[in-house]
């Protein structure tokens, strides 16, 4: 009996020691630790045995059990590791793939599709496109755009200004980048310039961050006449082909004579009245928009750069700017500009 259970033990140890998966190592298990397995037959007879044998087979079988069942549970944890590492490389997910199916990636903001489309208009007539920087100098914001200290237009344009340096700003129209321009080019200049601008404003059509672009053309012979034709063009590009404009009499600092510049309603073809009989809400009955303000710059305004070469009595020309919310506005029938900048997805997946 003690040689059998030895045998046993032997066969067991061996089995066990050799075993690859944990599947393995429970049908050795159910066999020499189960119900009908022979070690737990033989624990199971001892009463059986004459009693001088009960003890030594009795503590031989107990102990091999128990030898057994230790070496049992740690092969268990070893295979159980070796399995979960495997299993863990095996389910590895590459999380910079793409997603199943691959998510849109996005699209242009209305205010960028509309200043790119008004700089492929303008790309067309010659112009180049020039960025520049938000934060500006008071000298190319006001001084040199004949607005000088004590103007009262450097109050009204309500300007956020750098605590620590009271003369730095943040830009209130794109215009310093065209004093910044001319200096490092010399006429003939024909540019224009989109990006963001800051004013203490807040309302339904005034946000304190808002879009403009400005144009600017210098060269020989240019006239209020060219301001028009060039203003007309961009506004049937704009606003389609049956469109005209209308230049009424203005102010601004930096340009003389200035003008206010109104295209006639696309809505209602210039008549200020709906097929229906009713007035057009988006004119107002007017037949006219407003849409930029523009004029001939200011010789004061050429006197700034003018060892470039912009000798008011050689060259001329004019300037221009318009908000870019409000061209997107009137095209796209946005009755609010602060949804631009809400950031709700929902309002701008409509101009995906
Ligand atoms: C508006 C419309 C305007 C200009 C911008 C300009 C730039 C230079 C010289 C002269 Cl470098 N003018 N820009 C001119 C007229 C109008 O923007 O409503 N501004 C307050």
């Amino acid at each position: 009996m003690l040689e059998q259970i030895e045998k046993i033990r032997v066969e067991a140890t061996e089995g066990i020691v050799k075993a690859s998966s944990s599947a393995e190592l429970e049908e050795l298990r159910v066999k020499f630790l189960g119900r009908k397995a022979e070690l737990t037959q033989i624990l199971r007879g001892i009463a059986q045995l004459p009693p001088e044998e009960r003890g030594p087979v009795g503590g031989a079988a107990n102990k091999g059990r128990k030898e057994l069942e230790a070496l049992i549970a740690r092969s268990a944890e070893r295979l159980d590791a070796a399995e979960l590492d495997a299993k863990l490389v095996a389910d590895r997910v590459d999380v910079t793939m793409p997603g199943a199916p691959p998510r849109p990636v996005g699209h242009q903001h209305l205010i960028t599709r509309t200043t790119r489309l008004i700089e492929d208009i303008m790309v067309g007539l010659g112009y180049e496109v020039a960025e520049g920087p938000e934060i500006e100098h008071d000298y190319y914001n006001f001084t040199a755009l004949n607005h000088p200290v004590g103007h009262p237009a450097r109050q009204l344009q309500d300007t956020f200004y750098v605590q620590s340096h009271p003369d730095v700003l943040l830009r209130t129209h794109t215009s310093p980048m065209q004093i910044r321009a001319m200096e490092t080019q010399g006429p003939p200049i024909f540019i224009v310039i989109p990006g963001k601008v800051y004013r203490r404003d807040s309302d339904a059509t005034h946000s304190p961050m808002f879009h403009q672009m400005e144009g600017l053309a210098i060269a020989e012979g240019l006239t209020l006449a060219d301001l028009q034709g060039t203003l007309l063009a961009m506004s049937r590009a704009l606003f389609g082909d049956t469109r005209e404009v209308r230049l009424r009499p203005h102010y601004f600092p930096f340009t003389e004579p200035s003008v206010e510049v109104d295209v006639s309603c696309f809505q209602c073809e210039g008549t200020g009245v709906l097929a229906d009989g009713g007035r057009c809400n988006l004119c107002k009955g007017q037949g006219w928009i407003e849409i930029l303000g523009a004029g001939m710059v200011d010789p004061n305004v050429l006197g700034f750069v003018a060892e470039k070469g912009y000798d008011p009595e050689r060259v001329q020309g004019f300037a221009f700017g318009l908000g870019i919310e409000r061209v997107a506005m009137l095209r796209h029938s946005v009755p609010d500009l602060r949804r631009f900048f809400d950031n709700d997805v929902r309002m701008l997946e409509q101009f995906a």
